[in-house]
């Protein structure tokens, strides 16, 4: 790799991320029914019907992935903790080997020298709770609070730092307006509401840590820079609008205690009752803001009732997923954050990765990674407090509707086997994480 430790603030961490249900096998261990499991087991939903049963089977061989994050180098672990393993029900009578899971998880990265950082939720909302309408419904703020009361009740003394959601826009708008992730709606109401109680679920377990004492609590976000696939006011109309619903309606409530007036204009009718009163729930102080950066969209206007855009295939480079590749979009929304939204606040990247084929000799991702982290420095150059950077991700997993094929690991995984094999950028970055 062109980038090395040393070409970074001394204080800089490099982490590597995955979550619960992409991983762990979720069949195994008590752990209760997922919108996941049911959206997965209906036809046409996830390529090939596969789902998170086994993954990769980190529930069993946790110790195995733990060491391959120490001996590659990296200070922080990024993970997730799955409700419904904790909490079969989604509230009520809890698992105590799920609860013990997390507890010897966390443990062993304390023995590896490893700095735990948790995700109390990526996704896998607990089937109970998904039928009493899941997003939709404002209790789940309540019963959010209560897991994160629960799970960081018996973690929560270790944790280096904790995320609340994963990615609100996929929870809410992937999940509920395009319907490409659990639960599968297609419904413009059910978007508003999940979109705003999403972020109340975030504010209300924020505030269940600082219950319990807890700092060194974040927000994560998925960005997408939206480009204007030409000149034409059209376009970038389009492309403001696009921009207010993936980014800056998520950044905007928590940071600035306000939606974008574009998404408004849509979303207003279908909003919750009183919704302008629970800025102050959301926008509860964080310590830090994570972001995790994959692409960028060429967006255009489209002939369609509300939000009117479209995407352009564009010209650049992809990955495996069909992603165009451009770096310099993270630089600028590093600089955008720190300027619009976050401050002084410190800033993580937290995922950054590629899906590539090649399980072996991956160079494609070991650019992918440089081009990046140079992304980075551009920021840092600005000014822009970026504490950490985090690798998406360490095994290849279960990558939700596209099941299996898509492999963003650094470590290869046979999925009749579970043998894991480290690719050449899984090398690289461990030659890069060693040089002083
Ligand atoms: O695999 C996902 C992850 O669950 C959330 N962020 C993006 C990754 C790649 O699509």
């Amino acid at each position: 790799m062109k980038y090395k430790r040393s070409d970074f603030p001394q204080d800089f961490l490099f982490g590597i991320a995955t979550s619960a249900y992409q991983i762990e096998g979720h069949a195994q261990g008590g752990a209760g029914g997922t919108h996941w499991d049911t959206f997965a087991a209906t036809p046409g939903n996830v390529v090939n019907a596969e789902n998170g049963d086994l993954a990769c089977d980190h529930y069993n061989r946790f110790e195995q992935d733990l060491d391959l994050i120490k001996d590659a180098g990296f200070d922080c672990y990024r993970f997730s903790t799955s409700w419904a393993r904790v909490l079969p029900e989604g509230r009520g009578p809890i698992n105590q080997e799920g609860l013990d899971f997390y507890d010897r998880l966390t443990d062993a990265l304390l023995e590896r020298g490893i700095r735990p950082c948790a995700t109390l939720y990526h996704w896998e909302l607990p089937s109970p709770l998904a039928d009493l309408g899941g997003w939709r419904n404002r209790d789940i703020a309540g019963w959010f609070a209560d897991f994160t009361e629960i799970i960081m009740g018996r973690i929560g003394d270790r944790m280096f730092s904790v995320a609340t959601i994963n990615e609100p826009w996929c929870v809410s708008w992937l999940s509920h307006f395009e319907g490409h992730h659990a639960p599968g709606l297609r419904d413009v109401r059910a978007t508003a509401r999940a979109m705003h109680h999403v972020l109340l679920a975030h504010g209300h377990a924020v505030q269940a840590m600082r219950g319990l004492g807890m700092s060194n609590l974040g927000a994560v976000f998925n960005l997408e820079w939206a480009e204007p696939a030409d000149d034409s006011p059209g376009a970038q109309e389009a492309a403001a609008l696009y921009d207010g619903i993936y980014n800056r309606f998520f950044l905007g409530g928590v940071f600035n205690k306000a939606y974008p007036d574009n998404v408004l204009e849509g979303l207003a009718p279908y909003l919750p009752d009183g919704w302008q009163d629970d800025f102050d729930a959301i926008g509860v102080p964080v310590d830090w803001c994570g972001l995790n950066y994959y692409t960028r969209k060429l967006i255009a206007p489209a002939d369609t009732p509300w939000p009117s855009v479209q995407e352009i295939p564009g010209p650049l480079p992809k990955t495996q997923m069909g992603w165009e590749i451009d770096p310099d979009a993270l630089s600028r929304f590093l600089i955008r954050a720190a300027r619009e939204y976050t401050g002084d606040l410190p800033i993580y990247v937290t995922e950054n990765g590629m899906a590539s084929p090649e399980r072996r000799q991956d160079n494609d991702r070991i650019d992918y990674l440089d081009q990046h982290l140079n992304a980075v420095q551009v920021a840092l150059k600005q000014g822009v407090p970026v504490k950490g950077y985090f690798v998406w991700s360490l095994l290849d997993n279960y990558e939700w509707a596209l099941g299996y094929e898509k492999r963003f690991g650094l470590v290869d995984v046979d999925f009749e086997t579970m043998t894991r094999t480290p690719k050449a950028s899984y090398f690289a970055l461990q030659e890069a994480l060693a040089a002083g």
